[in-house]
């Protein structure tokens, strides 16, 4: 019987503003490297590549653009490194990523803007390679408002970060226990929001041999069924 290949696991991080997730990405990486595993840690947006400067144009508010439209620029900047996320991953390196296609859905649809429901949101990042853990930081909006830099960005406002909050819950739920998706409190010092991370990554830390998978694999499917019909 041939045995599955080992491939590095998609790890990623996503939470509120100031949450933290930049902080424990950086943590990870060290801990990970600390343990001889191969890691390359991802952000998004990747404010670096052609689409990732429109986007940091519109985050400074520097220029403007329909709510659609920059959907679908953070989309497609999670698209333009797919294929080499599952490259890094097949190769065995273990890939840490700073939010992820969840906050492109609760950032907009936390806008309540007209044409663009939650599943409509989600839509574009259908089958983009699936993490096997999401780690969810969850900050209270007081210590959010305490941490620095916190109002700087445009989307950086109290009310706003509710409703973003309430869209991240509704993912949570409906991601279901078989997703591997983890509410951390990150109210608490860094070191312990570490630790409680470290305990939660340290079983896949020497990379997992199940088939990578893709998000939401079961809406992609019943899309691709329907053009059958068609
Ligand atoms: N966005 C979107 O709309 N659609 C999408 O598809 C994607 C993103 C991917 C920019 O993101 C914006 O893009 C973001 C969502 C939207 N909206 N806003 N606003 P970003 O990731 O580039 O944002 P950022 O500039 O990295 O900030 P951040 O992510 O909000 O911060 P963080 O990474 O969570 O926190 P941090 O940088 O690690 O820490 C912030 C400060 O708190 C810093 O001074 C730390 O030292 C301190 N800190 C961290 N942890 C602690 C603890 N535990 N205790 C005390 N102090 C702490
Ligand atoms: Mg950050």
């Amino acid at each position: 019987m041939s045995e599955r290949k080992v491939r590095g696991a998609f790890i990623v991080v996503e939470g509120l503003d100031r949450s933290g997730k930049s902080s424990q990405v950086t943590l990870l990486e060290e801990h990970l490297k600390a343990e001889g595993v191969a890691v390359r840690l991802v952000k998004f947006p990747d404010r670096t590549t052609p689409i990732g400067k429109l986007i940091d144009s519109y985050l400074r508010s520097e220029s403007e653009m329909d709510d659609r439209s920059i959907h679908l620029l953070f989309s497609a900047n999670r698209w333009e490194l797919a294929k080499s996320i599952q490259d890094s991953l097949e190769s065995g390196t273990t890939v840490i990523c700073d939010r992820y296609a969840f906050s492109g859905i609760a950032f907009s649809a936390a806008k309540n803007a007209s044409g663009m429901s939650y599943e409509w949101c989600r839509g574009p990042d259908i089958a983009l390679p699936a993490p096997d853990i999401t780690l969810f930081l969850a900050v209270s909006p007081e210590q959010q408002r305490a941490r620095g830099g916190f109002g700087e960005e445009r989307y950086e406002k109290a009310d706003f970060q509710e409703r973003v909050e309430h869209v991240f819950e509704r993912i949570g739920v409906e991601m279901g226990d078989g997703s591997r998706w983890f509410a951390v409190d990150a109210d608490q010092r860094k070191e312990e929001v570490a630790q409680e991370l470290w305990r939660l990554v340290q079983p896949l830390a020497k990379g997992t041999d199940r088939p990578l998978g893709r998000l939401w694999a079961d809406l992609d499917e019943r899309v691709r069924n329907a053009h059958l019909y068609i």
